[in-house]
């Protein structure tokens, strides 16, 4: 392992280009279960692939919100991992580190990374069903992952960690819920995440897609590799000359798309990681101070 880190740390280093891509795993270690995990308890008896739709929510609006509410107050409760953290401390040295994620809870931004590309939306944002009106929540502080405050904007949706949204109260009381009505239009609030069948919102894809063709080094963590399109990243890295290195307990499923393989937990393995690329990187400017 200890090999495997320094060969991609001395990657990374000579890398112009940094592309990082977390998936549901990058979040287990802070106590959120992945999107299959989620299906447990109250919710063992529906299939996710039939909640996360829309024709899902136009059938039974009241039993898929009461899901993304049930979600949201159990994402509130949790707080950025050390994963978390050594991946901003990456973006702090490597200034052209590009972070991609497909999770909806804003735990990059809660460990202070400044640019997140979020492919599926956010479970802190919300918009009406029928015309995408975003709604603004009032605006409240929520504790970051350094347990100070986080400052709330004016809108309460522009910062993902500043909306409070309605219908979801503190406590954990499982009681369905209907989707409020839109201020504007009266259709019900949906969580401004991307089902399946949605496209995926265009910039984030756009930059995804454009730092995955245009990076030396793709870091994939914690993903399973099965939804798309973002599974197709390791092959749009590949086909730029990039290499791929994989972060996951267990490998996932990109068919000869990943030149290395870390094996283990994205809490354990990116600290050290992080560890190493500094190392390095102290090292180089030592010796470029000494010339
Ligand atoms: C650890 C760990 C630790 C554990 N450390 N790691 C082409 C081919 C086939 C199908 C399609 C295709 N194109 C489109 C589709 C259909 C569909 C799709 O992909 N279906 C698949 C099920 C086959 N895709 C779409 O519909 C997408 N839209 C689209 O393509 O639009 C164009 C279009 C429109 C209409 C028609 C056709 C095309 C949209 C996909 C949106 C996905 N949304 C969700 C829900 C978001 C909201 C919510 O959470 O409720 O996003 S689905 C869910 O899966 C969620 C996740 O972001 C996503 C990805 O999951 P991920 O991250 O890979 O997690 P897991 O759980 O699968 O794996 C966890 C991993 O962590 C594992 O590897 C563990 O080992 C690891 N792990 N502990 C590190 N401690």
């Amino acid at each position: 392992m200890k090999e495997a880190l320094g060969r991609a740390a001395d990657w990374i280093v000579a890398a112009e280009r940094v592309v990082v891509s977390t998936g549901a795993g990058m979040s287990k270690e802070s106590g959120i279960p992945t999107f299959r995990d989620a299906m447990d308890g109250l919710w063992a008896e529906y299939d996710p692939t039939e909640l996360a739709t829309e024709a899902g929510f136009r059938k039974d609006p009241r039993r898929v919100w009461s899901w993304y509410a049930h979600r949201r107050r159990m994402i509130e409760a949790c707080r950025p991992h050390a994963g978390h953290f050594a991946l901003a401390q990456m973006e702090r040295l490597l200034p052209s580190l590009l972070l991609v994620t497909q999770n909806i809870d804003g735990l990059h931004a809660a460990a202070g990374s400044a640019d997140v590309v979020e492919l599926h939306g956010s479970i802190r944002r919300l918009k009406c069903l029928d015309h995408a009106h975003p709604f603004a929540g009032a605006p409240v502080p929520v504790e970051n992952g350094d347990g100070g405050a986080a400052a709330a904007d004016d809108t309460g949706l522009s910062g993902d960690l500043a909306g409070r949204v309605p219908n979801a109260p503190a406590s954990t009381e499982e009681e369905e819920e209907d989707p409020p009505p839109c201020p504007v239009c009266g259709s019900p609030l949906r969580p401004d995440v991307v089902w399946f069948g949605e496209m995926l919102p265009e910039r984030a894809v756009e930059r995804a897609w454009a730092g995955a063709e245009r990076c030396d080094v793709l870091l994939m963590v914690g993903t399973s590799g099965t939804v798309w399109p973002a599974a197709e990243l390791p092959r749009v890295a590949r086909a730029g000359g990039a290499r791929v290195v994989e972060v996951n307990p267990e490998a996932g499923d990109f068919a000869g798309a990943v030149d290395l393989f870390l094996q283990g937990p994205a809490g354990q393995v990116l600290p050290a990681l992080l560890d190493c690329v500094g190392r390095r990187l102290g090292a180089q400017r030592g010796r470029q101070g000494q010339s």
